[in-house]
């Protein structure tokens, strides 16, 4: 049934791997950006194909499989493995880029520029001068970054951010999205979303004269608190409604053992709340498919607000959204659950 939740076990999830993997390797290597999403369009379709796919024809009638993607799933369940991931595999340069590309900080081309150098391992990245401070502590918690966090360690890192949250103000309302709000079992990283009720996008004088929204000073008040509480442990960057840092579990089972985890909070105003929500729950994939909708039916939709498009492209006054399912209504989707997202 379309929307339903894919199924918990994937029977064909040593084919998304490799898919997965070639996906990687156009996204940072061969940088075609197109071929990466083709794959994990494919790679998609196929893990939420119930059964076990027997042929590349038989993938091939799936939404998003083409007819290179299924050729290369014949040779892969023909022979085991796929000639163009061992050549992948076999070559330095690409090997070099990927591990590079995998630190929080650098991106394909920084990975690319550093491999042209001769840089082929992480110690030797280390010793390069001119890393940003953000390469810096990519590299300085690269090991934990690696790992997924267990939903129950982002229960705990839920409770301790928002204990410090409502202490700055409780008034103050915050919520965890992304994988986590679709009931992911783990994470890759924590991804909080606030608001608070005054806290609006556009705010009028008593004459209706649009003024700057107030409030601009309340995330860095809130991340300044983390910092005190020793829960962020460092920044990597800061502005007035976003943050990216590292944060740490205060009460790990072993004292002083929590591991670094990556943490992102979004400040947003409360009108526009709901849209964030949304998008920040994700998944990609589903935002994605939720913008075309939109297009197709003559919206405009971001994090921001859903607005109707006008004739000639101009885009209308954003329409009213109290909560994420006028979101649905408005795009004639059938409301989904977080954990059908
Ligand atoms: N998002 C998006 N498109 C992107 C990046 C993010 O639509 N290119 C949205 C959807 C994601 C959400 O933001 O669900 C959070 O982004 P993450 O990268 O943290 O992704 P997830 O939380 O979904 O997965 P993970 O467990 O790997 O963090
Ligand atoms: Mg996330
Ligand atoms: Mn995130």
């Amino acid at each position: 049934v379309a929307g339903t939740k894919r199924a918990k076990g994937n029977v064909n999830a040593d084919i998304c791997a490799f898919l997965n993997e070639l996906a990687d390797y156009e996204k940072n290597v061969s940088r075609h950006i197109h071929k990466h999403n083709a794959y994990r369009k494919a790679s998609r379709a196929i893990a939420a194909h119930p059964s076990r796919i027997s042929s590349g024809k038989e993938a091939k009638a799936l939404q998003g499989v083409g007819e290179k993607i299924a050729k290369k799933i014949d040779e892969f369940l023909s022979t085991g493995k796929l000639k163009k991931l061992e050549d992948i595999h076999a070559d330095p340069t690409s090997k070099a880029i990927q591990l590079i590309a995998s630190v929080v900080g650098f991106g394909p081309a920084a990975a690319r520029k550093f491999v042209d150098q001769g840089v082929t391992t992480l110690e030797e990245l280390a010793k390069q001068s001119g890393l940003t401070s953000t390469q810096r502590i990519g590299l300085k918690h690269h090991h934990d970054f690696e790992e997924r966090i267990p939903r129950d360690e982002v229960d705990r890192l839920r409770k301790q951010a928002f204990a410090i949250i409502s202490e700055v103000d409780p008034k103050l309302t915050a919520e965890v999205c992304g994988s986590y709000r679709r009931g992911a079992s783990s994470s890759g990283d924590i991804d909080i979303l606030m608001t608070h009720p005054e806290f609006t996008s556009e705010h009028k004088d008593e004459k209706g004269k649009i003024t700057k929204p107030r409030f601009a000073g309340l995330l860095a008040k809130v991340v300044a608190a983390m910092q005190k509480h020793k829960f962020v442990t460092d920044s990597l960057s800061c502005g007035q409604t976003k943050f990216m840092g590292v944060c740490r579990d205060r009460e790990a089972p072993k004292a002083g053992e929590g591991k670094y985890r990556r943490i992102d909070v979004r400040f947003w105003p409360a009108d526009q709340y709901p849209l964030a929500l949304l998008y920040f729950t994700g998944s990609d994939e589903l935002n994605k498919d939720m913008r075309r909708k939109a297009i197709d039916l003559g919206f405009h939709l971001n994090e921001y607000a859903i607005r109707p498009m006008g004739e000639k492209g101009t885009m209308g006054d954003a329409l009213p959204v109290t909560c994420e399912k006028d979101v649905f209504d408005y795009l004639d989707m059938k409301y989904l659950e977080p954990s059908e997202r």
